[in-house]
């Protein structure tokens, strides 16, 4: 796979400093050298820097850095879209709130393949808050309602070619707010929340989707919140939330998303470097990638689709 990263230092989706600092721990915990170890092509693009930022308000008086976050959204979308054209994109955030730019764009490429778009959200947060019902304001917590195509996004532009609900799985949530909870309830997003998890395990539900991506030759989107893991093991995270997934189901998670050979394009998002611990959630998150781009024990004979 020729893998292409993407630097978006962003940080304005939420209110504790240090996102930011995300891409350059990913370099430094030696993102690259994993992919080129396991036989990929790497080309590291840098950051991408923000266009301008336009002097939007909003009536929803919590919203914070609008115009910033419109600015990302835009330019991250355009990366993507190039991106998905070369390779395999892998976005190091910088918080969520990029992955309204980087679904937009492969969405878009998608479209333009003819292909359906999928997404995999690994997150303890539904994320999905529209610009009107955020009551933290934090921007983060909306881009999977902007994918889905739900009003409620305007200043920013309508979503491109958003994702058919069914196309949307999320697992490892945990933190829902009233309004996103309504929201969903009135959706055909699959929800794998903590209860599903504990009561089937990762393997069945994971399958099940994977199975649907491949039977409509579809792309994926995997976008993984460094809070989907439990604190315990990855606490550079502003946002933490007890009983996360374990160590082996992340790994277990990734080498089936290996194994199925679908995934397109990739979100690493919310790891706050400042809030680390020697740098290692920084260096599980690498070896979560190095998982999902082909590293595993031995070589057991795997189900392939
Ligand atoms: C909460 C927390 N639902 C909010 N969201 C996220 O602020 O809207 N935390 N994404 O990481
Ligand atoms: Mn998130
Ligand atoms: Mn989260
Ligand atoms: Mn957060």
């Amino acid at each position: 796979t020729h893998c292409i990263l993407i630097g978006a230092p962003v940080d304005e989706g939420q209110r504790r400093p240090g996102c930011l600092m995300g891409p350059m721990a990913y370099r430094v915990a030696g993102i690259a050298q994993t992919l080129a170890e396991l036989g990929h092509t790497v080309e590291d693009r840098g950051d991408v820097a923000p266009l301008p930022g336009r002097g939007e308000i909003h009536s929803n008086p919590a919203i914070h850095h609008l115009p910033e976050t419109i600015a990302w959204t835009e330019a991250l979308a355009a990366a993507a879209t190039t991106a998905m054209a070369d390779g395999m994109p892998v976005f190091m955030g910088g918080d969520h709130s990029l992955s309204l730019g980087t679904v937009a764009g492969v969405a878009a490429h998608a479209r333009a393949a003819g292909r359906p778009q999928f997404v995999i959200w690994l997150d303890a947060h539904s994320d999905f808050h529209t610009f009107e019902t955020s009551t933290s304001g934090n921007l983060h917590g909306t881009p999977m309602a902007y994918a889905a195509g739900r009003p409620g996004f305007e200043p920013l532009t309508p979503f491109p070619a958003p994702v058919p609900e069914a196309n949307i799985c999320m697992f490892g949530i945990r933190s829902v707010d009233p309004a996103e909870n309504a929201a969903l309830m009135e959706t055909d997003i699959i929800v794998n929340d903590m209860r599903v998890l504990d009561e089937r395990g990762i393997v069945a539900p994971l399958r099940e989707f994977l199975d649907r991506v491949h039977a409509e030759n579809g792309l994926l989107h995997v976008s993984l919140d460094v809070d989907f893991l439990d604190p315990s093991i990855a606490p550079a995270v502003g946002t933490t939330v007890p009983g996360g997934a374990t160590f082996r189901e992340a790994h277990l998670v990734m080498e089936l998303l290996h194994e199925s050979g679908l995934v397109s394009s990739l979100d690493l998002v919310e790891l706050n470097p400042f809030l680390d611990d020697r740098g290692r959630t920084a260096k599980l998150m690498v070896d979560l990638l190095g998982s999902l781009m082909g590293r595993k024990v031995f070589d057991r004979p795997t189900r392939s689709y």
